[in-house]
């Protein structure tokens, strides 16, 4: 819709924020009018689950889009900011950034020094207990559509064909989308033109070396096959149903030959269904044994945040019709994909506007509600993020140092988290072993913490990590921790 829509050839500045004016206000209203329509779902998705069969509970960050554009494709990250996240907000779960020019900086010729670097970081974090979901990153296609400049990110310059079109300027990294000489990249990729068949080939067994890496290691959970897709000339369920789920699906059969563990995480198109209008995304058969091991990876950004103020007043009603339908549509498409679990792989919103942390809140929630894993939008340091640029924490910092359920032998199902006590369902199964993270402000001291629980026995206390160890009682259904004794 947007593609036809804004002007693509050279245009005043005003003209073009006027038509993107209007294109946001359509897609506002339709995304909030069909929020009132929308059918009732069921209440909870799965969650992933580890090698030992635990349903868990991701919290944590896209780490980090400082590694967009790093000539060695790393984000600019050390042992100690994991430690310090760890510490300051619990988190257990990272959405690592990695890009298709680093795996394959040269036709055919992958850069096994550069995986070793990101196995490197894979350690860090799994030395502190976390699970990694590895981002194959893109926006804007590549970082080859401008030649020299930093615009776009995730392919390398050689699978970049442009085919001599313009990409014009912007002030709205968004509107390089609609450049001519992007679109035509994209096309290109996805073979859209008939003159490159071998460059999804590329991308596929660019995934294939990566799995062969990654297979062994536990700490790797998930594999994000695409960030942020984009069909170029064509769009939504032309492209989601069509060479969108045929690339997911080639990739799924390739990673299986050598990797038949990690879940694989299949993301929506950006456009649209960033703002909550439905996905045309098919099923992927998941040839390994066993149950499939396919989650859905949507990103969350409400139009009306972005071009309102914040979370008060009218945008708020506006923010949160969004996210209703947005819930909705994600619920609709977990079903529709075999009962998949939901990665909220990327939310987030610039924290010094007013309202930013009741919504984060209000995010929070819905996914404790419904049982997605969130990576939140981003570990850079910032008014996003959780640490400004001296590396001081951020209002961010306690509005995400919430108490949850990291794991349990069984399943889980709805999570509630106030101030006054933590609730969650379950079906225990196996050791009934629960792990619950409790930050200090919910349970004080370093010793064993003051908490009442009902529905699990206390078998652990773990100071450090702050992780409470319980025990599920046989045919519970609730656990309950509240402060004090
Ligand atoms: O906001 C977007 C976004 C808007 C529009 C489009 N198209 C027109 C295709 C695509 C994407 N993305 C939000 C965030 N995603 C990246 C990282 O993946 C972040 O830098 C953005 O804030």
């Amino acid at each position: 819709m947007v593609d036809r829509g804004l002007p693509r050839g050279p245009g005043s500045r005003r003209s073009r924020r006027w038509t993107l004016g209007i294109v946001v206000a359509l897609v506002v209203a339709g995304v909030v009018v069909s929020g009132v329509r929308s059918a009732t779902s069921p209440d909870e998705v799965p969650t992933l689950t580890d090698d030992e069969g635990r349903a868990l509970v991701l919290r944590g960050f896209s780490t980090a889009g400082s590694a967009k554009s790093s000539p060695d494709g790393l984000p600019t990250l050390r042992p100690r900011d994991v430690s310090r996240e760890n510490a300051d907000m619990g988190t257990n779960f990272v959405r690592f950034l990695i890009s298709w020019r680093a795996v394959e900086p040269r036709p055919g010729e992958y850069d096994q020094r550069y995986l070793d670097d990101v196995a490197e970081r894979v350690d860090w974090y799994a030395e502190r207990g976390y699970h990694v979901m590895l981002d194959m990153h893109q926006d804007l296609y590549g970082g080859g559509i401008v030649p020299g400049e930093a615009l776009g990110n995730g392919a390398p310059a050689w699978a970049t064909y442009t085919d001599g079109l313009p990409v014009g300027q912007h002030d709205m990294w968004e509107l390089y989308y609609l450049e001519p000489g992007v679109v035509r990249a994209f096309d290109n990729f996805w073979n859209a033109t008939g003159a490159h068949p071998e460059l999804q080939e590329h991308y596929v067994d660019a995934w294939k070396v990566v799995a062969e890496r990654f297979t062994d290691e536990p700490a790797v959970i998930a594999y994000d096959l695409m960030n942020e897709p984009y069909g170029g000339s064509l769009q939504g369920p032309a492209f989601e149903a069509g060479p969108l789920t045929s690339l997911y699906q080639s990739i799924t059969d390739e990673i299986r030959t050598v990797d038949d563990s990690t879940w694989l995480c299949l993301e929506p198109q950006a456009m649209g269904v960033n703002w909550a209008t439905p996905t045309g995304l098919g099923p992927v058969d998941d040839p390994r044994e066993g149950p499939a091991r396919i989650a859905y990876c949507p990103h969350l950004y409400p139009l009306p945040m972005d071009v309102g103020g914040g979370y008060t007043g009218t945008t708020k009603a506006l923010v949160d019709g969004t996210v209703r339908t947005w819930l909705g549509n994600t619920m609709r498409t977990a079903e529709r994909l075999g009962d998949v679990p939901v990665v909220l792989g990327e939310f987030g919103l610039d924290t010094t506007k007013p309202g930013a942390l009741e919504y984060v809140d209000a995010v929070y929630d819905m996914a404790d509600e419904h049982g997605f894993a969130i990576a939140y939008w981003s570990r850079d340091p910032g008014t996003w993020g959780p640490y400004d640029a001296k590396g001081e924490p951020r209002n961010l910092v306690d509005a995400l140092d919430r108490p949850y359920p990291r794991s349990v032998a069984g399943e889980i199902g709805s999570i509630e988290a106030a101030e006054d006590g933590l609730e969650f369902e379950v079906q225990p199964s196996g050791d009934r072993v629960a792990r619950v993270y409790l930050p200090p402000d919910f349970a004080a001291g370093a010793g064993r913490p003051e908490v009442t629980v009902s529905g699990a026995k206390v078998t652990g206390w773990h100071r450090k990590e702050r992780e409470l160890e319980l025990t599920v009682d046989t045919g519970a259904t609730e656990v309950e921790v509240r402060p004090g004794s």
